[in-house]
């Protein structure tokens, strides 16, 4: 644990086994069609630890014909809901939380995060979110339509089909289970394409969910890159659906190829520049702790992370001098010491972005508050980070940097703070701080983001959607809006007493 340059010390005893690396495809671990592999490296040090199978188009092709069989011809989607979709999505729950610690390290050794917030939050709550969509599996129903003539019309939901989810290094579990929780619970089936930085514990899952009875060709797992395999995806003409989690660039060649190949539909949570609102009311120490905590958290790499602060001008010093304070102090380190909040950034390319962004703030005459550097000589840790002296079409303040790095900025009255949060092309979450409910309100309606948080940030909820205004993409992730997502409606329609042709 550091907070200065130098040699960070490490747990290599957390290290497990790697025991899963290659394919899961219609039930069975297997090789890539051509045999190539990808490494996974490390982000503590920059070391391979594990080849994993390679997937490219062809293997997308054997993935999705295998969930097409078992959309088509298999017994999931035709099972009755809780009595057995349910029962075997709680029974996965139930083996990932015997699995917690081995897939706590995974993540840990993947994308660098911290083993004590995998173990607390990311792993349990991927058994909640199974558990949240198996109580919904029986409750999957239509509606009984008031029609304008002598007919008896009425809905039903239907799976929507073979649906293909594309996820990020930033959250290996937690979207993982975003997607495939609701996904099963419909009664859909499914190629998942985990990024190419960290598929370890998406192979493990599909060892899990084949324990737990879930059928063979339901869950497929290709991992690959994604200008290959992903891009198999997304042009393919088998899959109904495309929900992706990732890069605005990336989801708008999502959509493209989607619209040129079989217009299968689209799902989008993008990037994000999330402001957060502090009122010259607030708590000093409970505001400035989550300011903090709303740009550290994850080391930055969340989508939805406070990363644009403004502070009302009558406590902005104060604020300001306090949450420098505590930056300095952030311990920053081995994401397997248990006393660390800061893990290294996924890996090089992700360390340089945002290594190169602190220097294009400095060049554009920002005030570097505390940090700017990388943390030690190995690995990609990057030290927490604070401009200010920033203005609004500063890159820094513009782009999604994906890292610990915050603009803090001042403001006067509430009509102009809106404006300046609303000055983005991202949508993602806002926070508001302030005791004044009816300020609270004012922001909420005002903000164009789909999520805001009063007096809180990072509160998500299995219940509660997630997802994008503007070009932080469409479609919901969580909650019951999830669910619907891959469902489709279908409309049935029959004469009352006679003809009313
Ligand atoms: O994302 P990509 P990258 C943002 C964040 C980050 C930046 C770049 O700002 O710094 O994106 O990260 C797959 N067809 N977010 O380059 O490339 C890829 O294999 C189909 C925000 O890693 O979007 C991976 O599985 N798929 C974000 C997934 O897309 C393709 C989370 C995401 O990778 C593809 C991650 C293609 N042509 C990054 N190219 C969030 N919303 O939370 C890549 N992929």
């Amino acid at each position: 644990q550091s907070n200065a340059n130098g040699s960070l010390k490490t747990y290599d005893a957390h290290v497990p086994e790697i025991k899963f690396t290659k394919l899961f495809i219609n039930g069975k671990f297997v090789d890539s069609v051509k045999g190539r592999t990808l490494e996974t490296i490390d982000p503590r040090n920059g070391q391979a630890t594990a080849r994993v199978a390679e997937g490219d188009k062809e293997d997308v092709d054997l993935a999705v014909k295998a969930a097409r069989q078992a959309f088509d011809h298999g017994p999931w989607p035709r099972m009755p809901g809780y009595q057995q979709r349910g029962r075997i999505m709680s029974k996965f729950a139930d083996l990932i939380e015997e699995n917690i610690d081995e897939l706590a390290a995974l993540d840990t050794i993947d994308a660098g995060k911290l083993f004590s917030v995998g173990k607390a939050q990311d792993i349990p709550h991927a058994a909640t979110m199974l558990r949240y969509y198996a109580g919904a599996a029986d409750k999957i129903h239509g509606e009984v339509l008031k029609m304008s003539r002598e007919l008896h019309g009425y809905t039903l939901r239907e799976p929507v089909g073979v649906i293909a989810h594309i996820i990020p290094w930033n959250f290996p579990t937690a979207v993982f289970f975003m997607k495939v929780a609701p996904a099963l619970a419909a009664g859909c089936t499914m190629v998942v394409k985990p990024a190419e930085q960290t598929p370890l514990s998406a192979l493990f899952y599909a060892h899990l969910a084949k324990k737990a009875g879930i059928p063979d060709g339901v869950i497929n797992i290709v991992t690959g890159f994604g200008r290959t395999a992903g891009a198999a995806i997304s042009n393919h003409m088998d899959i109904d659906m495309v929900s992706f989690t990732g890069s605005t660039e990336v989801g708008r060649i999502v959509m493209q190829a989607a619209a040129t190949s079989n217009l299968k539909q689209v799902s989008l949570e993008l990037g994000g520049k999330s402001p957060l609102i502090i009122f010259d009311d607030v708590d000093l120490d409970a505001a400035t702790d989550l300011a903090l905590t709303g740009i550290l958290h994850n080391k930055g790499e969340i989508c939805v992370a406070g990363s644009r602060v403004y502070v009302q001008e009558g406590i902005y010093e104060e604020f300001k001098n306090k949450l420098v304070a505590k930056a300095k102090a952030w311990p920053v380190g081995d994401p397997f010491d248990p006393n660390v909040r800061h893990g290294p950034q996924v890996d090089k390319k992700q360390f340089e972005k945002i290594l190169a962004y602190i220097e294009h703030g400095k060049r554009e005459g920002a005030t570097l508050l505390t940090g700017g550097e990388r943390l030690g000589t190995e690995g990609y840790y990057i030290q927490p980070t604070i401009f200010t002296n920033v203005k609004e079409d500063n890159m820094i303040v513009k782009d999604e940097i994906f890292g610990p790095i915050m603009s803090l900025m001042k403001f006067k009255t509430t009509e102009e703070v809106i404006k300046r949060a609303n000055d983005t092309r991202y949508g993602l979450a806002a926070g508001v701080l302030t005791k004044n409910i009816d300020m609270a309100n004012t922001v909420s309606r005002s903000i164009r983001a789909g999520t805001i948080w009063i007096n809180c940030y990072f509160a998500f909820d299995n219940d509660c959607p997630l997802g994008g205004y503007k070009m932080s993409g469409f479609g919901r992730d969580f909650g019951l809006d999830a669910l619907h997502k891959y469902l489709q409606v279908k409309s049935v329609v029959t004469p009352i007493y006679k003809s009313p042709w």
